[in-house]
């Protein structure tokens, strides 16, 4: 098997590299892609003094980034060294949504939503991280909808399931915010750090990457139905 050239290339705890990017994600949003869903906008609520929209074309005012990063998910798979193009998060964040803020409340909480209804909770400390990208590119192509198109969360240091794609909102939250995730609750840990192996709630890492293992396969040949299925009904 092909490998990543890199030969010093260590992964992280409890992950395993494969050779392609599969679509992939929890069961339930398999069969919900599109190959076009079709959005140009973002709309910002919550702490804000009043709920707004960002057109992609606006995200042009903020300078682009490249970034080359391997990609985790808690399940165990990683593909290193993908190509994203995008918008630094933290750049975004300054630009668009500082300034709007309601100073009565401070933000902790980011919730991303996405066209697919898909939704994923992030401190807002640990994505001003100037590695967090809003990104709309993959190895030089504009981004497919496979992988998130328009625009997905890339954030390297989190496993996958805090990098929403097609993401076509975004809500700033206080502390006290109640999150209704996606994921059963064991399996969505708040902060979903790759270093710290936070696969999940509840349950050790090691059990966790035991019962998440025989789920890769047959997750993958269900996200290719679903862009088989989908790609055929439009
Ligand atoms: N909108 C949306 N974003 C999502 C998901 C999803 O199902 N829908 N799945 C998450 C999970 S668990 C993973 S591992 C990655 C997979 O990204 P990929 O399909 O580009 O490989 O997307 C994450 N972001
Ligand atoms: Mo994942």
């Amino acid at each position: 098997m092909m490998k990543s050239d890199q030969a010093e290339h260590t992964l992280p705890i409890g992950q395993r590299e494969i050779d392609e990017f599969p679509r992939f994600g929890l069961s339930q949003y398999a069969n919900r892609y599109r190959e076009n869903f079709g959005t140009v906008q973002l709309d910002i609520s919550g702490e804000v003094k009043q709920p707004f929209e960002i057109k992609i074309d606006d995200l042009k005012k903020i300078t682009r980034t490249n970034m080359t990063s391997d990609f985790h998910c808690v399940t165990t798979w990683t593909k290193c060294g993908l190509h994203w193009g995008g918008y630094r998060f933290v750049d975004f964040y300054e630009e668009f949504i500082k300034p709007q803020l309601d100073f009565n409340h401070s933000v902790h909480w980011v919730v991303f939503k996405s066209l697919d209804g898909y939704r994923a909770r992030m401190l807002l400390s640990d994505i001003l991280d100037s590695n967090i990208l809003i990104a709309d590119e993959l190895n030089g192509e504009p981004l497919c909808s496979k992988h998130g198109a328009p625009l997905r969360l890339v954030a390297p240091a989190h496993y996958g399931y805090k990098n929403p794609k097609h993401i076509n909102a975004i809500e700033l939250h206080t502390k006290d915010y109640k999150f209704k995730a996606p994921l059963l609750t064991f399996m969505e840990h708040p902060r979903g750090r790759v270093e710290y192996e936070e696969r999940g709630l509840f349950f050790p890492a090691w059990f966790l990457r035991m019962i998440y293992r025989p789920l890769i396969q047959p997750t993958i040949k269900k996200f290719k139905m679903g862009m088989l299925v989908n790609e055929k009904t439009e």
